[in-house]
């Protein structure tokens, strides 16, 4: 893939040459026995950016959600959700297999819920019904186009939330991204959740890794789970390494991302039959539709491949498109010329 400007996913990054000194110089210990020092300094790290008590390193993002949903919920729970989240469409169906939770869906404004929408949905207390016990948001919104949660919704939520005796998970695989465009910080953003995910691997650029982040009972409940479901590890300080070299060296340059995003998004609405809003473009991903243009999505992926770009056909009539830590200003005036050659 050497060669190829991948605009695919910030998943794709790889870990920098100084990203890999301080793994290579990381010190561990058995982190199952709580001994890997590397790793108990990511977790204090992190619960600090968000303010809560305890943290815990977990192998993946999709874990670091299902092991909240897990520990706030029984079998036959409700989980309230917008529509097109990540923990409901791309996790598999875990939520279901792992917890035996449904989810009630919402449809979002781009994935932003309003507080208004969840007080019509929560359940009486019937016995027909299933409990609502937890509402799941997710910011920055991957689906949603990177969009950002107002700070004030969350509030509201959180306000609902607690008047109604329920749980609130955040997903903020790209918290940092919110947190780096608003200038708001993550602690303020999570101050309004029971519960938070972050990713290191996404547009931070570690090669592995999520942690969850809560209260010390919580956490402590979610130690657990992650035993249950396998993702305990050991020396696992060597990649808990990257996250903090990311977290120290990563975060204030997601700005150069929302500015090529921006600048796609600009060069983008300038072809004909494509629909897309700069103005919706708020951090590191572009989606836009093509169902005006002579090409799928599919098909214009490939056709974009020919000309080394690569994309992510996110539907039938839409691509989305996410720059990074691996992708230059450069790089993305030249997937701007191919996606020219492209429309014509
Ligand atoms: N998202 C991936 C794909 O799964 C779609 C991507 O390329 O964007 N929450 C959010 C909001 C995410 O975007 C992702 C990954 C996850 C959770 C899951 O993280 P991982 O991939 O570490 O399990």
């Amino acid at each position: 893939m050497k060669d190829f400007i991948d605009l695919r996913s910030d998943t794709v990054t790889k870990p920098t040459p100084a990203m890999r000194k301080a793994m290579a110089e990381a010190e561990v210990g058995d982190d199952v026995f709580g001994e890997d020092p590397t790793v108990n300094a990511l977790q204090e790290k992190v619960a600090h950016v968000l303010g809560k008590e305890a943290a815990l390193f977990v192998p993946s993002g999709t874990m670091a959600n299902q092991l909240s949903i897990k520990s706030h919920t029984e079998p036959g729970d409700e989980v309230i959700i917008d529509a097109s989240s990540h923990p409901y469409n791309f996790e598999g169906g875990a939520g279901a297999a792992l917890s035996g939770i449904q989810f009630q869906c919402l449809k979002g404004s781009r994935g932003i819920l309003d507080a208004s929408q969840i007080e019509e949905s929560i359940r009486p207390a019937d016995h027909h019904f299933a409990i609502t016990r937890l509402i799941c948001l997710e910011n920055t919104h991957n689906r949603g186009g990177g969009s950002i949660y107002p700070l004030e919704k969350m509030a509201e939520i959180n306000r609902l939330a607690k008047s109604k005796g329920l749980f609130l998970h955040l997903d903020g695989a790209r918290l940092w991204n919110a947190s780096v465009a608003t200038g708001i910080k993550p602690q303020e953003y999570a101050q309004w959740a029971d519960s938070v995910s972050v990713c290191l691997s996404k547009g931070l650029g570690a090669p592995v890794g999520s942690l969850v982040a809560g209260s010390k009972g919580f956490i402590d409940r979610v130690h657990r789970f992650r035993k249950m479901f396998g993702g305990g590890m050991r020396q696992a300080g060597i990649i808990a390494a990257a996250g903090i070299y990311a977290l120290d060296h990563h975060i204030e340059r997601l700005r150069e991302d929302h500015q090529n995003a921006k600048r796609l998004a600009v060069g983008l609405k300038e072809f004909k039959g494509v629909s897309i809003d700069p103005k919706h473009v708020e951090t590191n991903i572009v989606i836009f539709d093509v169902a005006n243009t002579r090409l799928t999505a599919i098909q214009m992926a490939e056709a974009m491949k020919k000309e080394g770009v690569l994309i992510h056909a996110f539907g039938k009539m839409q691509v989305r498109l996410v720059t990074h830590l691996d992708v230059t200003a450069e790089d993305i005036e030249k997937a701007l010329k191919a996606f020219k050659k492209v429309f014509r």
